[in-house]
């Protein structure tokens, strides 16, 4: 495919390295990885699993903080270039819509969305067990929490950054209390980012490979294209030693993104160097996050092995012609799901 529009931004400084000249990959990791290392801040063992955004020319990042409890939070963190990160030496200060402070017990996988002026994160929360939890900002001063989308058991909520058809979408993977051993990727609606609605099944696990045979999970915000919503996702396998994460991509129609236009058959990114391979949960690449240019490239911020914070690139016409050639169809994926 050529010519293919899609809406980015103006980035300066945009975290880059080229497609090193032997490699014919969809995807690349930056040579200096990984960004975040272990022990990164006073009394913070692990950053990883974590969302950027690049705003008024400087970048935020929400991160996946655990401390040495191990218990997950969310932290702010501010950066001039996207790779050199001055992180808060407290947990995210969050009111709620009464102006009341919020304490979460945990919060982890944020993802981060513009609407409208807005940015929205949208992470696993614990309510009665976990569901996804939504905090709206305009200054990344003020964190406002709003009513969660889901009841439990759901997480990897993702919002799309337009409203669509009228109606703000999110797409959810409703779990289990566990380490889950399932999970298909459903988008729901709602006029108003507190009635959440008609829900739609988007994309289900499975397809000829094995990769994304367990559960499958959105990633970073969807990015507008002209061929449709280009979706990066994680997609698990269970092995006898333990689940392994991987990158896929997709494509939805950009008007009903519950039909799948075209999904890649491979995946984009699966653990094979050490800091992916090796630590607090071995072999995992789960993306959360990417920064889309004007010229049509991209840096995705993904977490490696539950330690770290790392980062990748491609291009919109790489990584699109990569998704439409090797495409296969899964299941009842270019369906409606209704
Ligand atoms: C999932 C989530 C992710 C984590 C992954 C691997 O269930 O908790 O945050 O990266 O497991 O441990």
């Amino acid at each position: 495919m050529k010519n293919i529009n899609f809406v980015g931004q103006k980035i300066a400084n945009m975290p880059w390295e080229e497609c090193p000249t032997n490699a014919n990959e969809p995807v690349w990791r930056y040579s200096k990885n990984p960004i975040i290392d272990r022990n990164p801040v006073a009394n913070i063992a692990r950053i990883f699993n974590s969302a950027v955004i690049y705003h008024q020319k400087m970048y935020y990042g929400i991160f996946r903080a655990e401390d040495k409890s191990t218990l997950p939070n969310l932290r702010l963190g501010t950066s001039s270039d996207g790779i050199n990160w001055d992180i808060e030496d407290h947990t995210l200060d969050i009111i709620d819509q009464q102006g009341q402070k919020v304490r979460l017990y945990y919060a982890y996988d944020p993802r981060l969305t513009e609407i409208e002026g807005k940015f929205y994160i949208t992470y696993c929360t614990d309510f009665f067990g976990p569901t996804v939890g939504l905090i709206v900002t305009e200054d990344f001063k003020t964190f406002i929490r709003l009513e969660n989308p889901f009841i439990p058991y759901n997480r990897n909520g993702v919002l799309f950054p337009r409203k669509i058809n009228g109606l703000y979408k999110i797409l959810s993977r409703a779990s289990d209390n566990g380490h889950t051993p399932f999970g298909d990727i459903f988008s729901s609606d709602s006029p108003d980012l507190s009635f959440w609605g008609q829900h739609r099944h988007v994309m289900e696990r499975g397809g000829s490979g094995w990769w994304q045979g367990l559960k499958i999970g959105a990633g970073p915000t969807p990015i507008e294209t002209s061929v449709g919503w280009l979706l990066l996702y994680h997609g698990v396998t269970n092995t006898c030693n333990g689940y392994v994460y991987s990158m896929g991509g997709a494509i939805l129609d950009l008007e009903e993104p519950s039909k799948v236009l075209y999904r890649s058959k491979n995946y984009l990114l699966t653990p094979e160097v050490k800091y992916e391979e090796v630590g607090f949960v071995p072999n995992v690449v789960f993306p959360c996050s990417c920064l889309v240019h004007e010229d049509g490239r991209l840096a995705i911020y993904y977490g490696a092995a539950d330690s770290y914070v790392a980062l990748a690139f491609s291009t919109i016409d790489k990584i699109i012609n990569y998704i439409v050639e090797n495409h296969e169809t899964v299941g009842r994926d270019q369906d409606y799901g209704k």
